[in-house]
């Protein structure tokens, strides 16, 4: 594996050198896209299918004795970030690379990965994954492209050519270096780089400790250094100001910022042209310190005008938002800040004082509002609201669905959008048909395109559309049942190994993997299985024959502190371990969880997938793009109104999915109702069940049942309920009509074509960024 990556990556080094050379010679505007979380997966296939080599490589395997697939099973995933965000941002560089852009990606490389989950009698428990234990032959280390990123320290002023200024004088300096890892676009030579930094000890020795003969406490502090980059904070929602955290940030902010400004600098002497030549995508507010990094630089380093600075700023910077609360917004308390980077601090506050300036301008002394807006939180902690900072300088703000992108307008940033209604757009999310079908599902690929006569879909989805008129074709159904089946024999063996549970192929594979949280609510999913259980158990031999078997797959990771979605995994492992044992279901019924859900476990299961469940509750999924995924491998659906779900609906038509349960605009009136809203009868009984220890730990599951039960279930798991099972046996009605089953799921794929983030991309380079595709000659 190590070898035939390496060969792999020379070829990929040689087009990644040349699309840079190219970029150098044609200076194009560049888009440097932010995110402190890339989740790249596996690069092998992805790496072999862009360059367009797998065959060959395939064929000198096979001489040398060797299966090209049973080698491409040993790659390891790079993990380095949490759930949909980090994967969009890793499909983003894919349809970067493809697309000609000139473009870049920053990050940190982390020691350890998302955390790897196992499963011991039913409960998570978290390893770290430590993936560079046998090197990663994906990057270059590069040595000499380091830069030293400082934290602490004073501020002091200073008189220059007789103006005041304000120097900052660090008290810490640690290096960053970089690792480069080339990304091929798909049909074309361009291979852009994505540039992760890794920190170091500074090569600044602490001369004082040396001389003072506290030699090995001068050795240990050096090392602590390392420690930025080593953990990836495995919480996709909630952030502590934690002082760590912030360091990470400022560490790829700045080293990326020097980086950035180094090779505007090679050829470009005035700031004026700044804007002209640089984009800076911030991807979430994690990277919004880079607002008051570059402020300070243009302002203390540069000696511009303040005014000049912000100007500057202001045009280069955008900013997607990812989160729907407003509690998943990031806050550093102001003490943490000022103790970190003293600097920085200062310069949000003048940002501020600037910005509140202007604001009584348009609201007057109205003090609610101008406290909403303020960047400053004040209050028991005082903190600064990165969202805000991000909102007072990016050009553009974008949301990930149009729902999302409502949301944002109405509730989470209701006073910006009055302002400035012109910053806000729709960016619906897509994800990469490269890898999700094209590597994870080959014998699709194939199929679509012999079907569509041309291969030219990969790179122009749209072009998938025609797989409609064919929708009714008899040969095509035949071969897309097969496919299909194909897929699920490979996925019910992998489930046997991990599980030892032997599922039917016979039987609806129906799939809810992604993050474990409450709005994503797999304990309605759970609650629905434990229902159909019961009925089971009810009937008698010959309704039993009308049941339509089911295998009910999840998985997914829950944050290592989040104890609510901790008992939903046991309480699917207690479920399973009642009803795959019961003999009185047999094959109608198996419950499997799959153990430490990944990117490549997901190449796995998305394409052995019949239907697919998205269930949060209607306003709490910003978009989803784990439905693009399935939806793209033709699985059916069965959703709430959320997210991208909605334009999904109006693409494919919403008698192509299965919809359910409450909709945006109805959950807050029906929150309201609180107490008084009952679930059905039914939900009370499948409740009980868990209360009375049918499936065992009964003490355990208690606070559980308490959520959705006693005036609480906030995320209205009662009153979706009975809609979620009428949702789900119009699933059962649909597959057993299998010629209606198979239309849909060939509509599902033919609509998925503006799923594609090559969409997505096209619509941030021309509404955001203002890039031209730059396409390096062969
Ligand atoms: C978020 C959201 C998802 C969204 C993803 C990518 O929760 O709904 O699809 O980003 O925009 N934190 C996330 O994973």
């Amino acid at each position: 594996m190590q070898a035939l990556a390496h060969s792999v990556r020379d070829r990929l080094i040689e087009r990644w050198h040349d699309t840079h050379q190219y970029f150098k010679k044609k200076d194009p505007k560049r888009i440097y896209f932010l995110s402190l979380e890339f989740l790249m997966g596996r690069s092998l296939t992805n790496s072999v299918t862009n360059l367009g080599i797998q065959d060959q490589y395939a064929d000198a395997l096979t001489q040398l004795g060797f299966d090209y697939e049973v080698l491409a099973e040993q790659e390891g995933d790079a993990a380095l970030g949490n759930g949909g965000l980090a994967r969009f941002a890793a499909c983003q560089m894919d349809s970067l690379a493809t697309l000609d852009y000139p473009a870049w990606g920053y990050g940190l490389r982390y020691q350890y990965g998302l955390f790897r989950q196992i499963i011991v009698d039913g409960f998570q428990h978290e390893q770290p994954d430590f993936w560079l234990n046998f090197g990663n032959p994906w990057e270059i280390e590069r040595v000499h492209v380091s830069y030293p990123v400082k934290f602490y320290g004073t501020v002091e002023e200073e008189v220059l050519n007789g103006k005041k200024c304000k120097i900052w004088i660090p008290g810490e300096s640690v290096e960053a270096v970089a690792y480069d890892n080339p990304i091929p676009g798909y049909g074309t030579r361009n291979a852009i780089n994505l540039r992760l930094w890794a920190a170091k000890p500074s090569d600044q020795y602490d001369m004082e400790s040396y001389t003072t003969g506290d030699y090995i406490n001068a050795i240990v502090n050096r090392q602590k250094a390392e420690t930025i980059s080593n953990v990836l904070y495995p919480d996709d929602r909630s952030y502590q100001g934690k002082e760590l955290r912030l360091k990470q940030q400022y560490f790829f902010v700045s080293a990326s910022l020097q980086d950035i400004m180094r090779r505007f600098k090679d050829l470009h002497r005035s700031f004026d042209e700044f804007p002209e030549k640089v984009a800076l995508q911030i991807n979430d507010t994690h990277p919004s310190i880079s607002i008051a990094e570059v402020m300070r630089v243009l302002v203390d380093e540069e000696h511009l005008d303040w005014s000049k600075a912000w100007d500057i700023a202001c045009r280069i910077f955008s900013v997607t938002i990812h989160a729907v609360q407003p509690e998943g917004l990031e806050k550093i308390p102001v003490d943490l800040l000022g103790s970190v980077l003293p600097r920085h601090l200062e310069i949000i506050y003048e940002i501020n004082y600037r910005l509140v300036e202007e604001l009584k301008k348009s609201f007057g002394q109205d003090y609610d509002k101008l406290s909403r807006m303020s960047i400053i939180e004040e209050g028991a902690v005082k903190s600064i609201r990165m969202a805000n900072l991000s909102l007072a300088c990016c050009h553009t703000v974008n949301g990930v669905s149009r729902v999302h992108l409502e949301t944002l307008k109405t509730r989470v940033f209701k006073d910006y959008y009055e302002l400035w209604p012109q910053k806000f757009q729709c960016k619906t999310n897509g994800v990469t048909q490269r890898r999700w079908i094209v590597v994870s599902n080959p014998s699709l690929c194939s199929i679509i395109s012999k079907w569509l006569g041309t291969e030219a879909w990969i790179r122009n989805v749209d072009l998938i559309s025609g797989l409609r008129e064919y929708a009714k074709d008899p040969d095509l159904h035949t071969e897309w049942k097969n496919m299909k089946r194909v897929n699920k024999m490979r996925l019910a063996e992998y489930i046997e190994t991990l599980t030892s549970v032997k599922v039917s192929l016979d039987a609806m594979f129906n799939v809810q993997i992604k993050r474990i949280h409450e709005y994503k609510r797999q304990l309605l999913n759970m609650l629905g299985i434990i229902h159909r259980y019961d009925c089971i158990k009810n009937m008698d031999e010959s309704d039993k024959r009308r049941v339509v078997p089911r295998v009910c797959i999840i998985g997914g990771k829950a944050a290592p502190g989040y104890e609510v979605a901790k008992k939903i995994i046991k309480l699917c492992h207690a479920v399973a371990d009642k009803v795959n044992n019961d003999p009185d279901v047999g094959d109608l019924l198996k419950v499997v969880f799959i153990p430490d859900y990944n990117v490549s476990v997901a190449e796995l299961v998305i394409p052995g997938s019949d239907l697919s469940q998205h269930l949060s509750t209607a306003g709490h999924e910003a978009s989803g793009t784990g439905c693009m995924k399935f939806l793209m491998n033709g699985c059916l659906l069965l959703a709430t109104a959320d997210g991208s779900a909605v334009e999904i609906a109006e693409e494919i038509g919403a008698e192509n999915m299965f919809l359910f349960g409450a909709k945006v605009d109805e959950v807050p009136a029906l929150r309201e109702k609180g107490t008084t809203l009952k679930g059905s009868l039914q939900f009370a009984r499948v409740v009980r069940m868990v209360r009375d220890g049918y499936f065992g730990f009964k003490d355990y599951f208690k606070s559980l049942c308490d959520t959705v039960e006693d005036g609480g279930d906030f995320y209205l798991l009662g009153y979706d309920f009975a809609s979620y099972l009428e949702a789900q046996a119009a699933a059962d009605r649909t597959f057993v009509d299998q010629e209606k089953w198979t239309q849909m799921s060939i509509l599902s794929t033919a609509g998925s074509g503006k799923f594609s983030s090559d969409r997505t991309i096209e619509e941030y380079a021309q509404q955001s960024w203002g890039i031209e595709p730059c396409k390096c000659p062969f």
